[in-house]
């Protein structure tokens, strides 16, 4: 009886947020500047004022505990392995 129409609303509530996915600001690491614009959206949805379709990481149209997971799983400790590396290497370098 009705047919399906795709109209792009998918795109609409996640829009391109950047390259960082988790690099909210775009500055190249992930923080606690964007921890906090993280919190900023805490437990919205698309129809809360506060809703911030970037840091919806999971795509299920809320902020919650799975953008939290991803945002410290994927994000975070990805930057602090990287961190520690590069300080390994530093201190190689000095013994
Ligand atoms: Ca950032
Ligand atoms: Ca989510």
């Amino acid at each position: 009886m009705y047919e399906r129409v795709d109209i792009d609303a998918d795109e609409f509530n996640h829009p391109y947020c950047g390259p960082g996915l988790a690099d909210f600001d775009d500055d190249g690491i992930v923080n606690l500047v964007d921890f906090a614009r993280l919190s900023e959206a805490w437990l919205t949805d698309p129809f809360d004022q506060n809703w911030d379709p970037c840091c919806d990481l999971d795509y299920d149209d809320e902020i919650a505990v799975g953008d939290m997971l991803y945002f410290s799983e994927k994000e975070w400790f990805e930057l602090v392995d990287m961190l520690n590396k590069k300080l390994d290497k530093l201190v190689e370098r000095f013994n």
